[in-house]
């Protein structure tokens, strides 16, 4: 049976436009007096700005609110933005951060519900159905990946296989013996699955799995091309974070023209990132998301430091609900490399246009007489690493172009042997910053 037709929950994303901003802006009124009243951080921050929530009297109205960024959750450490007394919050999630204290968001049984709702949904547009088992290779524990997922596929009534990360041979046993034909997890590490299953003979293109569900991390068209060959699977794009309510946020459909924001429980707007200016759909800028239906931890106007950009016309698959283009960059991971601002993400879309080049790669930023350097190690596969120096260097050659290509810098090319970069079982680490700060 299929899933959008008969559940009333996957409707939503086929609503009317004129119906959703209705839907939307009821939800809104609703939130924004629920933080008012509960949580003195927003209370104070709407004062200081001179609106109330009374204020709130069309969609274009949220521009009167006050921004919200993760230094806020950070400073009222652990639960200053509840909003919900804590005999109401059945769950805490963590985002471990790389300084200091994590964030911490919180939970009622209605948020979950939201959450398994928009996950379900999600889930349903990349095809999977209750006939299917899925494993849930993202971490469970205090980060979101994990239970969200599994959430999801337990709402779809899918069987969940919740393998967490880790024990890279035991989930390639699993996926074997159980049959299992969609998966969860980073694209990083599903790379890394289909390296291992190789190198203990099995070659996933034979297994049953046809969908993969990545995110998490940023990844690039030439990677989606990596795993959907190296698997035989459709991968598909999804979008959350802890903040909002974790992976759900967006997911692609099987048009994969951008992940369909799950716009009636989160309100996107895109803003340039130096002035707020709140920008048309179409143009790129950072993501800011107002959760309309989370009520534990309400978030106005999160800047989510994401660059993307709304796309606002009809998708051929039927959706109402808008889409988001794939997250280009965070603001936070771009570096400055001789007056040039670089992000990871264009090396890696650079990096896989050479053929003969896997998505195994570290970026390494050093001093060197006073100056930033930058290099990137590649790691290249054991037929080629064995190949004449010839081959090599015309290969770096071609990596070399490629980059200047895309970010207009000629940077140092280190070509590494098969397995030397450590793979990572949750976000990988493309960026070892070793400057002297
Ligand atoms: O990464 C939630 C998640 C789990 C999303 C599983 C998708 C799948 P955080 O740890 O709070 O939550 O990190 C959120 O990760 O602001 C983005 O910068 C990045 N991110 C998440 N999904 C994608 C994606 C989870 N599909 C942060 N593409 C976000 C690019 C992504 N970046």
């Amino acid at each position: 049976m299929n899933v959008q037709n008969s559940d009333p929950c996957c409707a939503s994303d086929f609503m009317p436009q004129d119906e959703l901003r209705k839907v939307q802006l009821t939800r809104l009124q609703k939130i924004v007096r629920h933080a008012y009243d509960n949580v003195e951080f927003f209370r104070n921050r709407m004062n200081e700005n001179g609106v109330k929530p009374e204020d709130i009297k069309t969609l274009e109205d949220i521009q009167k609110l006050p921004f919200s960024k993760k230094i806020d959750l950070r400073d009222t450490y652990p639960f200053g933005l509840c909003a919900v007394p804590m005999s109401e919050v059945v769950r805490l999630h963590a985002s471990s951060g790389t300084t200091g204290k994590p964030i911490v968001v919180a939970y009622t049984q209605d948020d979950l519900d939201v959450w398994a709702e928009v996950m379900k949904r999600g889930l349903a547009g990349c095809g999977l159905t209750r006939n299917d088992i899925v494993q849930v290779a993202y971490g469970y524990g205090l980060f979101t990946g994990g239970l969200g997922a599994h959430c999801g596929c337990e709402a779809l009534g899918a069987t969940v296989v919740p393998a967490s990360v880790g024990n890279t041979q035991r989930q390639v046993m699993l996926m074997r013996d159980f049959g299992v034909n969609g998966i969860c997890c980073t694209p990083s590490y599903f790379l890394h699955l289909i390296e291992q299953a190789k190198l203990s003979g099995i070659d996933m293109r034979d297994l049953p799995i046809r969908v993969g569900v990545f995110g998490a991390e940023p990844w690039s068209q030439g990677m989606r091309e990596q795993l959907e060959k190296g698997a035989g699977i459709e991968a598909f794009d999804i979008y959350g974070l802890s903040e909002i309510i974790g992976p759900g946020v967006a997911i692609e459909c099987t048009e994969h023209e951008g992940m369909h924001i799950f716009e009636d429980h989160f309100y996107p707007e895109i803003i340039d990132p130096d002035t707020g200016k709140v920008l048309p759909d179409g143009e790129f800028g950072e993501l800011v998301l107002t959760t309309l239906s989370k009520y534990a931890m309400p978030m106005i106007r999160y800047r989510t430091r994401d660059l993307t950009r709304i796309i606002a016309e009809p998708c051929k698959c039927g959706r109402t609900i808008r889409r988001i283009d794939r997250i280009s960059a965070r603001s936070d991971d771009m570096f400055i490399i001789r007056g040039v601002n670089v992000f990871p993400s264009q090396i890696e879309s650079a990096l896989l246009t050479v053929p003969g080049v896997s998505a195994n790669y570290l970026i390494i930023l050093t001093t060197e007489n006073g100056m930033d350097n930058i290099e990137l190690n590649v790691e290249i596969s054991p037929e080629v690493f064995s190949d004449q120096v010839k081959v090599l260097e015309d290969l770096q050659r071609k990596i070399v172009k490629a980059v200047e290509s895309v970010i207009g810098l000629r940077i140092r090319i280190k070509l590494v042997a098969p397995q030397t970069i450590a793979r990572s079982e949750g976000k990988a680490k493309r960026v070892l910053d070793q400057r002297q700060k």
